[in-house]
């Protein structure tokens, strides 16, 4: 409880809105974690693992219908629709609250409301913002617990009178007298509302208890409204990790990194360097808030504290530090489980178990045809339990940013690095980027390249021009030495046969070390009509069993391919609209004198 009037209002009105059994007004304790836990597997809600392999942890299975977020049940509602633009849905703020209103009219009966008090950022730091979420589902109450810092801290600023962003939560899936509540209630896809209420600051969730969806502390207030407030405040709320990089000699560098969900950041982030006497350490793994700092320079910090990982895929051959973070205390959705009462996914491991429970609960083996675990299965655990996590992740001033890596999955087209020539070309390279889409959200064009503007295109809490501009204006603001350096990466490319191209993971270090080298100017650079390219002898490639051939391709800038880019791309600005920056479409002009 608090003293702070606009919380206790927050909370009463929520109340006599949802109509609760009860109120429970979270301390973010460990007794109070474990209490809620236990609650739940008392009620099939959660399967307790193998305690002897996985201490403390435990596997939640989601309605097949609740997998992933929802895009197109997602809405900026500003009061003006052109504040909105064309990347978000919009509604007007009135017509939605009435639509929701409905909705939530007694949607907690039979439930508890859980009130968390979360923090986004270090407590005490100048970027952190705090968050109140209303909840009736616990097991967003313990990821909230794990993905932000949550509980009696937070509550002692707000008794002190901080401000906060009202976040209100509901699974949709009110319990009448003597109705049995499903082991994953939510409601159906079209009664989902993820919305967003920027000049407001105000976030209401509605229907859905997945990642994204329901942790509103992440993409919701870090991105979508952070970046609405980072306009208005002069600086950058951006869907990136965020890594420090140490070269033999001991030198550091911090380097963030834009990737659309599901692209690797997480791998990227904790990375095993191929190359010896190279180190890279974790500060975050999908989310930076970023500003100008007394120097003048960029500086990033991480708002979140624990990590929402895609499971499959993961492993000890492609992210061994994961597999070390997720060895205790960590919740698992939507994966399988063995015999054994562990985990387990695609990727895992090099050979299949013979039987598994699926992620949906049933029977599973070799010759089945569906995946054991969800692609978007994912597992929640506390940065504090990555063996890779960087001493200063936490310092309150952030980290001095170097280089900006742009990167999505890209077949063909874009090579394997690619400088840019300035910052204004450098925001052109981020605005164009694209990527094929990933199982992170419900869509029937997972696979099918899209434009996602710096991994944003589901997160810019207003119109996509304005944040261009917004991008572009750190040249006012700071001087353009002081930046970072910006790249464009790609780590996707495949071959006839649809191999990747470039091994990847502990081999990106490689092009890590050529970022690093270019920031001390230690290395030239190659200039093309698309960017900067390494010299081919700048790349550290010792070690690495790479046919001449492979490499060149890695670098191959292919008319055919780059015309069909830039019509692509004409045709994308086209699409959003006519306060798209002129310098853009300059740069775009420039592009289109090459390839036309
Ligand atoms: O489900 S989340 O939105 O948190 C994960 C992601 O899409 O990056
Ligand atoms: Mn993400």
């Amino acid at each position: 409880m608090t003293e702070n009037r606009k919380v206790k209002a927050f909370v009463e009105e929520s109340a006599i809105l949802l109509q609760p059994n009860q109120i429970y007004w979270c301390d973010g304790s460990l007794a109070e974690a474990t209490q809620l836990m236990e609650e739940l597997v008392l009620q099939n809600k959660a399967i307790r693992l193998n305690q002897s392999l996985r201490p403390g942890c435990y596997l939640f299975r989601s309605d097949p219908s609740d997998v992933a977020r929802v895009e197109n049940r997602t809405f900026i509602a500003s009061i003006d629709e052109k504040d909105a633009g064309p990347t978000n849905n919009w509604v007007h703020p009135d017509e939605l609250k009435a639509t929701m209103r409905q909705f939530f009219r007694g949607s907690m009966k039979g439930r508890t409301m859980y009130v968390i008090p979360f923090s986004m950022g270090p407590i005490g730091s100048h970027f952190s913002k705090i968050g109140i979420q209303i909840t009736d589902s616990p097991y967003v109450v313990l990821n909230m617990r794990i993905m932000t810092r949550m509980g009696k801290s937070v509550l002692e600023l707000l008794d002190q009178g901080s401000d906060f962003v009202p976040c209100l939560h509901s699974i949709g899936y009110p319990l009448n007298e003597g109705e049995m509540d499903p082991l994953w209630p939510c409601a159906p896809i079209e009664q989902k509302y993820i919305s967003h209420f920027p000049e407001e600051k105000l976030i209401w969730s509605y229907g859905s208890g997945y990642g994204g969806n329901a942790l509103l502390g992440k993409k919701c207030f870090s991105l979508r409204i952070a970046s609405f407030i980072a306009k208005e405040e002069g600086w950058l709320a951006e869907h990136m990790l965020i890594i420090k990089v140490t070269n033999p000699l001991g030198r550091v560098k911090y380097f963030t990194g834009a990737f659309p969900s599901a692209c690797g950041k997480t791998n990227l982030s904790m990375m095993v360097p191929s190359i010896p006497g190279w180190k890279v350490e974790t500060i975050g793994d999908d989310i930076a808030w970023i500003k100008i700092g007394p120097d003048g320079r960029l500086y990033a910090t991480n708002p979140e504290a624990g990590f929402f990982g895609v499971a499959p895929g993961t492993s000890v051959f492609s992210n061994p530090n994961a597999m070390k973070c997720i060895q205790k205390d960590t919740i698992f959705t939507n994966v399988a489980l063995t015999d054994e009462g562990d985990v387990w996914w695609e990727g895992l491991t090099k050979s299949t178990p013979k039987h598994l429970i699926d992620w949906q609960g049933n029977d599973w083996n070799q010759a089945s045809s569906s995946k054991a675990a969800h692609p978007n299965s994912r597992f929640t655990a506390s940065i504090q339990n990555c063996p890779c996590i960087s001493s200063n992740w936490e310092d309150t001033n952030g980290v001095p940013i170097s280089a900006i890596l742009f990167g999505g999955r890209r077949p063909d087209t874009i090579p394997l690095v690619l400088e840019s020539t300035s910052w204004e070309h450098g925001v052109f390279l981020g605005s164009i980027m694209g990527s094929e889409m990933t199982a992170a959200t419900i869509s029937n064009e997972i696979g099918n390249v899209r434009r996602d503007p710096f991994a944003m295109k589901p997160f810019i809490g207003y119109h996509v021009c304005d944040y261009f501009n917004h991008w572009l204006s750190f040249t006012n603001r700071t001087k353009e030495e002081l930046l970072p350096k910006i790249y464009m990466v790609n780590w996707f490319q495949k071959d006839q046969e649809g191999q990747f191209l470039w091994p990847g993971f502990g081999e990106n270090a490689r092009v890590l070390q050529w970022i690093f080298e270019r920031c001390d100017q230690q290395v030239d650079t190659i200039s093309t009509p698309i960017g900067k390219i390494p010299n081919p002898r700048d790349l550290n490639l010792d070690g690495l069993h790479i046919s001449k051939n492979r490499f060149e391709q890695l670098f191959n800038i292919d008319p055919t391919s780059w015309k069909k880019e830039v019509t692509s791309i004409h045709n994308y600005y086209q699409s959003l609209g006519s306060t798209l920056p002129k310098v853009l479409k300059e740069q775009l002009e420039k592009l289109e004198t090459y390839y036309t």
